[in-house]
């Protein structure tokens, strides 16, 4: 069991505070990452509307609200230690908002465009505040040319960043939102003249590694041209005074479960340093 007291949750809150993202010292050990790996095959496998495939390809590119009907992704989201990182983070007790995983597939995998997950929170589900934090838990090793988030750091602090007004019931097919040419995404233009004035970081990283990302940041990610997958699971954390009070999209997007989640140790789930 890792120890939540020594310190280091406290670091990564200020870090997160100051760049809108965070990555813990501990990762999950690699059989705990093929077990992951493992439930991707079987919902893949499995098919349904919670399976969104890339444009024109029967290649997969994200799952939905597994841990819904899937036992080990159900077990994950309850890990004591992904439990107290998102209540360090938002300050409150939380609930599982949404799941997936973004699969890149290798040479097929389709690009993310520029944009801030609250943009489409607000807008398609009427989330009422970013009271969230999206822990991502990527299932292969991440590297330069798999198609890595890329991610303004500090952007965060800035708001919604536009185009437009986003307004909440601003409501679109959701199955094209995850398509690679979402609605609610942000001008290019501006999101290089940021580039320019914050910078960017690639997160890359092995397979395992916990990442932390606040609902307002910005960020993208490309096409995956390399012969590696690129999987990357996340989960939305909602803090529970800030379910949006009638969404309308499917449960596998919009968690319906508010109250706080409690912790379940399970076994098979290890971190390492
Ligand atoms: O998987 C990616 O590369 C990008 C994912 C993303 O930005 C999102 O799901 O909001």
């Amino acid at each position: 069991m890792i120890d939540t007291d020594d310190g280091h949750l406290a670091d990564l809150i200020a870090e997160y505070e100051e760049n809108g993202w965070c990555s813990s010292p501990f990762r999950f050990t690699a059989p705990a990452v093929n077990l992951l790996r493992m439930s991707l095959d079987d919902v893949c496998r499995r098919g349904g509307p919670e399976v969104v495939h890339e444009r024109g390809s029967t290649a997969v590119r994200a799952v939905h609200g597994c841990h819904e009907f899937d036992e080990v992704y159900a077990s994950l989201v309850r890990h004591p230690y992904l439990l107290a990182l998102a209540e360090a983070l938002t300050g409150t007790p939380v609930y599982v908002y949404q799941f997936k995983v973004n699969l890149k597939q290798a040479r097929e995998g389709q690009a993310w465009p520029w944009h801030q997950d609250f943009a489409f929170w607000n807008a398609e589900d009427g989330l009422p505040r970013p009271a969230a934090v999206t822990l991502a838990v990527p299932l292969d090793d991440v590297h330069e040319s798999n198609g890595p988030l890329v991610l303004v750091p500090g952007s965060h602090r800035l708001g919604y960043l536009g185009p437009g007004k986003v307004t909440p019931g601003d409501k679109s097919d959701w199955r094209r939102n995850f398509a690679a040419d979402p609605e609610h995404t942000m001008d290019p233009g501006r999101a290089h003249e940021l580039v320019g004035s914050l910078g960017s970081t690639r997160a890359t990283g092995p397979a395992g590694a916990i990442q932390a990302f606040h609902p307002n940041i910005v960020h993208s990610s490309s096409d995956n041209a390399s012969p590696d997958r690129r999987a990357l699971l996340m989960v939305s954390y909602n803090s529970v005074d800030n379910a949006p009070p009638n969404p309308t999209r499917p449960e596998f997007l919009v968690g319906r479960k508010t109250d706080q989640l409690k912790p379940r140790w399970d076994d098979r789930f290890q971190l390492e340093a």
